[in-house]
């Protein structure tokens, strides 16, 4: 039984200042996931956001999921702000109990001129064989003829949701669910055409594009996923499915 935590960057820092860490937040993340029904501890697999780490740094030199750099040092800026926060929600995680250990996707991920991307899952297979707690996060990847673009949390989410046995994904984010035109929470999502009109079009490589882009990144999976926000994840862990169930045309039910 492994499950696929999501925490949205937004969740765990202050957006509004550069690096950042909403210190209360994380910790009230950290102790869900401790005392959550699914265990941390080979059951469950963290993938964070960027929040006001890597999306600071990347906006400041103009590189996004389409927009690459070549410049190694730029490439390392926003790595390294990521490392920042990474050694946060490890340090959160850790200090509660939980074996959590880093995978840094820039050293694990690679993405091909048409945008396919690779990410090798070994270490993260074998850290849950161990019982450890593999945790991931948003990163820039090496991007076949740009250099090296944004890799969103969601991407890698939906890469995990392919290439391992996968059975639950959440993505914890600071809305309730996928909202309606009346900002009322959407129960299930089978189609985009469903949520078009309230999430907003999107183009469909705009991956850190706000809600569309994580409803077209989730309706890709084979397995169910849901939405929600950061007062129902102790639920979500528990076995609950809180918020919106995204269950796109791949999903065997
Ligand atoms: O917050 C973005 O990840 P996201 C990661 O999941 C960086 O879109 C480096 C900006």
């Amino acid at each position: 039984m492994t499950t696929v935590l999501k925490l949205g960057g937004s969740v765990i820092t202050d957006k509004s200042a550069p690096e950042t860490v909403d210190a209360d937040a994380l910790a009230a993340a950290a102790t869900a996931v401790t005392a959550g029904a699914t265990d941390p501890a080979g059951e469950l697999v963290v993938v964070h956001g960027g929040g006001s780490f890597g999306h600071h740094h990347a906006a400041e030199h103009g590189v996004s999921a389409t927009e690459g750099t070549d410049d190694a040092a730029t490439v390392r800026e926003i790595h390294d702000a990521m490392g920042r926060l990474n050694a946060a929600v490890l340090d959160a995680l850790g200090e509660r109990g939980v074996p959590a250990l880093p995978v840094r996707p820039l050293s694990a991920a690679a993405r091909d001129e048409d945008s396919t991307l690779t990410l090798a899952t070994t270490a993260v297979e074998r850290q849950l064989g161990e019982g450890f707690c593999p945790v991931l996060h948003g990163d820039v990847v090496v991007h076949e003829g740009a250099g090296a673009t944004i890799l969103s949390g969601d991407e890698i989410v939906a890469a995990l949701a392919r290439s391992l046995s996968v059975d639950r994904v959440g993505l914890c984010s600071t809305v309730p669910g996928v909202l309606d035109a009346d900002g009322d929470v959407v129960e299930r999502v089978e189609r985009f055409a469903d949520v078009a009109e309230a999430v907003g079009a999107s183009d469909a490589t705009d991956v850190t594009g706000g809600m569309a882009g994580k409803v077209r990144t989730l309706l890709d999976l084979p397995v169910p996923a849901s939405v929600f926000g950061s007062a129902a994840l102790r639920g979500f862990l528990d076995g609950d499915r809180p918020g919106t169930l995204v269950a796109g045309p791949n999903v065997e039910e």
